[in-house]
């Protein structure tokens, strides 16, 4: 893949871009970014990853300095610039260059950047077999606090959880929130299957508004499941069917073991796998060309 990012308007080497470390970005976590992935020269819900960053921006009073055309094109440029084909774009804006102290009224123009790269992505056999995870220690930022729905740069809350399960030895792990329900992942969203139907925290439980999970509910609604956004506590989710998780990076993986508790038959359910595949064609037909 091609060797460019974008920045505050200009492709620049990836080797030569800079920013100051007087932007609030970095001094504070003052910002906020979105995920996205390109498949086959597609763009994977590009409209609604804009959207998202938009929100997370209006939440925290960052004016971004594009037009959501003028940033969806930036994406394409970039993309097109690199030949990308399958893929991560990552797109960043800060609060831009200030001075110490917290006030944002003290930068001058939000800082904006466009990063691609290739996928990290979960071990192939945790697909087959089905993942094992534990919920940790840290609970997830309360809305009062810092609101989920934010994509902000300051994600030290999930490094926290994701710290805790290193040590664990998982690779992902399920937060709560601080009424002890269970909010998301540290960077994926979770459904859970009980008798066929299909349930997934509500948003307002403390989890980021998924791309992929509105996806998998589009999906699972088409092939006629119910799905119902519902509290509930992890020994709701120990007596589960199937558990599995959805995110930009993850796809869809399958959750085969909780806190030393077995789901299910221990293996990807069902509903899990037919969702999985429904989801490959799903991913052809909503992407931007990148042209
Ligand atoms: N919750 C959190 C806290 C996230 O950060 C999701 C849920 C899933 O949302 P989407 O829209 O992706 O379905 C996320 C997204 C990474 C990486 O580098 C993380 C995400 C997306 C892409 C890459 O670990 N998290």
């Amino acid at each position: 893949m091609g060797n460019l990012v974008y920045l505050n308007g200009e492709l620049v080497e990836k080797e030569n871009a800079r920013i100051s470390i007087f932007d609030h970005g970095v001094l504070y976590g003052d910002g906020v970014f979105e995920g996205i992935r390109a498949y086959n020269k597609k763009i994977f819900k590009l409209s609604e990853h804009i959207d998202r960053l938009y929100d997370s921006a209006k939440i925290i009073m960052l004016s971004i300095p594009l037009s959501k055309e003028e940033f969806k094109k930036a994406i394409i440029q970039v993309c097109k610039a690199n030949g990308m084909e399958d893929g991560y774009i990552r797109p960043v804006v800060t609060r831009g260059v200030g001075y110490l102290g917290l006030s944002p009224w003290n930068c001058t123009e939000p800082s904006v950047f466009i990063i691609t790269d290739s996928l990290q992505l979960y071990p192939v056999e945790l697909y087959e077999k089905g993942m094992p995870v534990v919920t940790v220690p840290t609970r997830r930022n309360s809305n009062e606090s810092l609101s989920p729905i934010i994509k902000s740069l300051n994600y030290l809350n999930n490094i926290m959880a994701k710290i805790e399960g290193k040590n664990a030895g998982v690779e992902e792990v399920i937060m709560l929130n601080n009424e002890g329900t269970v909010a998301e992942c540290s960077g994926d969203n979770i459904f859970m299957v009980k008798k066929n139907k299909i349930f997934t925290p509500p948003v307002v439980a403390g989890a980021l508004p998924g791309i992929t999970m509105a996806s998998v509910i589009e999906l699972a609604i088409e092939a006629g499941y119910s799905v119902e956004e519902k509290y509930f506590s992890r020994a709701e989710m120990f007596i589960a069917d199937e558990v599995f998780l959805t995110g930009t990076a993850a796809e869809i993986v399958p959750v085969v073991k909780i806190d030393g508790r077995t789901i299910g038959e221990g293996l990807p359910g069902k509903i899990t796998r037919e969702l999985t595949k429904k989801f490959k064609s799903y991913v052809d037909s909503h992407g931007t060309p990148i042209l």
